[in-house]
């Protein structure tokens, strides 16, 4: 699934910058500290391009992430580039080369409010998840070259946390990475350590971060490609050692059941009633949740059957 064949560039090492030239034009690339190089990659060669609907839950369920190729065609990945091209972007603390946009990408691009319902996505969710979905939050992501790698984190906390809020807390919520742009071995590809959102054990602490793991696997996916992960699994970056910055655009949804523990800020409300048509249904409150205390035990109306449960659901 790798693809090295974009170079950019000719490239040299002066003090610890790799230079690289783009004709007249030299570009400096900051080494990347040896503390933060993770020396292996065991890059993962599934096929997802021939994966069927049952394939991909299974996938996503059992292993912790899919991938689903060419959502978005290049003439879409140039628009959201576009549009985002002037969002004000903040780094983050441990570097300057990483950053992303001071605001929800939803609030300054039109079509990355509408890709909050990508009709093939919510297809896919529809299926995943059932038909009632809370969009709970966008990222746009800028990594520049330079960039030390992410470390092994959840997106979530149960109990919430500084970094994800109360987002964080909703016992089902996954995040979508919509890529803009290759993940080659020396651009920021993707990390992860399949399986993980389904350990008991201690060290599967979503409070707990990792610098990495032998059995971490690595996503080298085209742009226009989705990563889809439920918060629990354990992932990361490598370093972005490439000439040319990568660009990420991360959504997350939930079941409109799985609510957080505590409440959240709702959106502002005309920027909602301003959202695309196919965006709506997803910017329900933040609060949407089906939590309720007072349980009976043989509640009127009970069902016979539940297609979403089915342990079948992993066959075709
Ligand atoms: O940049 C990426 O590919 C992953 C980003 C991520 O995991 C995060 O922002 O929480
Ligand atoms: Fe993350």
């Amino acid at each position: 699934m790798c693809d090295e064949s974009r170079k950019h560039g000719s490239g040299g090492s002066i003090r610890g910058i790799q230079q690289w030239s783009f004709g007249a034009y030299p570009i400096m690339i900051p080494k990347i500290h040896p503390d933060e190089v993770i020396d292996f990659m065991n890059i993962d060669s599934t096929d997802f391009g021939s994966f069927t609907l049952a394939q991909r839950i299974r996938h996503f369920e059992v292993e912790g992430y899919v991938v689903l190729p060419d959502m978005l065609d290049a003439e879409h990945i140039a628009r959201l580039k576009a549009e985002l091209a002037d969002a004000p972007m903040a780094p983050k603390p441990y570097s300057e080369y990483q950053t992303t946009g001071a605001k929800q990408p939803q609030w300054i691009s039109r079509s990355a409010a509408e890709l909050i319902g990508h009709p093939p996505m919510i297809e896919f969710f529809t299926e995943l998840m059932g038909p009632d979905i809370v969009f709970t939050r966008g990222f746009f992501q800028r990594t520049h070259p330079g960039s030390p790698g992410i470390s092994m984190h959840t997106d979530g906390q149960p109990h919430g946390s500084s970094i994800f809020d109360y987002e964080g807390s909703s016992p089902r919520l996954l995040r979508v990475l919509y890529y803009l742009d290759d993940l080659i071995p020396k651009r920021a590809p993707f990390r992860l350590i399949p399986r993980t959102h389904l350990s008991f054990h201690a060290q599967a602490s979503p409070y707990v971060r990792y610098k990495s793991h032998p059995e971490e696997i690595t996503l080298c996916v085209k742009a226009g490609s989705a990563v889809i992960i439920p918060s629990t699994l354990f992932h990361a970056t490598h370093p972005n050692t490439d000439s040319s910055p990568r660009e990420l655009i991360q959504f997350g949804y939930r079941p409109a059941w799985a609510g957080p523990i505590q409440p959240m800020k709702e959106w502002d409300a005309e920027l909602v009633d301003n959202a695309p048509e196919q965006a709506k249904p997803f910017l329900q409150s933040l609060n949407t949740t089906g939590g309720v205390w007072g349980l009976e035990h043989k509640p009127k109306g009970m069902k016979t059957e539940a297609q979403g449960i089915n342990p079948s659901r992993w066959s075709d």
